[in-house]
């Protein structure tokens, strides 16, 4: 197949697949990017993340033997998860937009598989990665010019807002690469302000250690008083960065498209004393399925433990 033609064709493939915007980057070493994420690891901004530390040299290189060796180019998606205001689950209890459906990583997995299926009949090395792979996903959005990334750290594709998950494939197939587009905060600092728990230390650059979406689901143990007691009625996720974003005030698009991440039933009539008295097993089915299975029963029962006696003190709910 002539470049021009697998240009082509290999973006018209990613949009089939439901891939709202799609575009190329230069597979290279990531710099500043690269510096900026082993600063952030020096600091500990990323807690007990160690995952994050332990993969810090493949993040910043895609051609690093752990990723794809020899690779030349990062093919990448933004696939919209936003849909009308449902909320799902316990109530009280919040569980952030992207959480309420089926899990990203087996959605977006299964279509971006068949991606890597086709270049590998054409002879090229391929993989993906739908955050399943030490890939540095949101660097790469930015690079193959699918959105900007805002002061809150998220990658915000104008028209579309950033209520979307990425997915990439990273080939040795030589593609031509989309130009980057320029950051458009401008003097808008919503997000810095409205974060619930002060995670940002500056603008892009978040503490995962005060971020209620790393306290809720990756942090194993007790969580300080401090921060508890600003966690509002979040059991899983936050929202709160992106929903005062005046990008998110978009049409949200086609429900059709979003399928897949429309709110599970089952999520409703538990609410948090259900979730506290759970055993793990029954947990584990609760979950199935969802992006609500990684922490496990124990965590979040300590996060509605929480949402409970933050409710029972009257904190104003942020929203
Ligand atoms: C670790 C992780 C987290 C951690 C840490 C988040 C973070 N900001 O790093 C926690 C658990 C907190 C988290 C939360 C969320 N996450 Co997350 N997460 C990831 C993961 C696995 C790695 C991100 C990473 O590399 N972080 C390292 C730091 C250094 O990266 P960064 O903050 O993005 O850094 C950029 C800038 O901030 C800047 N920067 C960094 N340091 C410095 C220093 C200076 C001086 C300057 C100027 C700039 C700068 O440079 C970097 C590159 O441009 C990715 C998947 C992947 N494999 O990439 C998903 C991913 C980023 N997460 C995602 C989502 C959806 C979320 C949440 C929205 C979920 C939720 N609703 O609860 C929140 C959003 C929180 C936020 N405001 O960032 C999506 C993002 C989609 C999008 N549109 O951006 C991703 C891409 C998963 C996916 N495939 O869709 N996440
Ligand atoms: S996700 Fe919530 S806690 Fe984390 S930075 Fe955004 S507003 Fe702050
Ligand atoms: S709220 Fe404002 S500063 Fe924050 S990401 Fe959106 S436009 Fe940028």
């Amino acid at each position: 197949m002539e470049d021009a033609e697998l240009n082509e064709e290999v973006r018209e493939r990613m949009r089939a697949l439901g891939f709202a915007k799609v575009g190329v980057a230069r597979a290279e070493a990531l710099e500043p990017e690269g510096e900026q994420l082993r600063a952030w690891i020096a600091e500990g901004r990323h807690g007990q993340m160690d995952w994050m530390a332990q993969t810090a040299d493949v993040r910043a290189d895609p051609r690093h033997p752990g990723m794809v060796e020899g690779a030349l180019s990062v093919v990448i998606g933004a696939f919209p998860y936003a849909r009308s205001a449902e909320r799902v689950g316990p109530d009280p209890g919040r569980v952030a937009r992207y959480a309420r459906g089926r899990d990203y990583h087996n959605v977006l997995s299964k279509r971006l598989r068949k991606v890597v299926s086709w270049l590998r009949e054409l002879g090229h090395e391929a993989r993906f990665s739908v955050d399943s792979r030490p890939l540095f996903e949101r660097a790469w959005a930015e690079r193959a010019g699918l959105g900007f990334i805002g002061k809150n750290c998220c990658l915000i594709v104008p028209g579309l807002g950033s209520h979307v998950f990425l997915g990439a494939v990273v080939t040795t197939a030589r593609l031509t690469p989309d130009a980057p587009m320029k950051r458009r905060c401008g003097d808008c600092r919503l997000c810095l302000d409205a974060c619930p728990t002060d995670a940002f230390v500056g603008e892009r650059e978040l503490d995962a250690r005060r971020c209620i979406s790393y306290l809720t689901i990756e942090h194993e143990g007790p969580i300080e008083p401090e921060l508890a007691d600003r966690m509002g009625d979040w059991l899983f996720g936050c929202d709160v960065c992106q929903d005062v974003c005046p990008y998110n005030r978009t049409a949200l698009p086609d429900p059709a498209a979003t399928e897949p991440f429309a709110p599970h039933a089952r999520f409703e009539g538990t609410d948090c004393e259900d979730l506290i008295a759970m055993d793990e097993e029954s947990y584990r089915t609760w979950s199935e399925g969802s992006p609500m299975r990684r922490p496990g029963q124990a965590r979040i029962a300590r996060n509605a433990r929480i949402v409970l006696a933050n409710g029972k003190r009257a904190l104003p709910l942020v929203d």
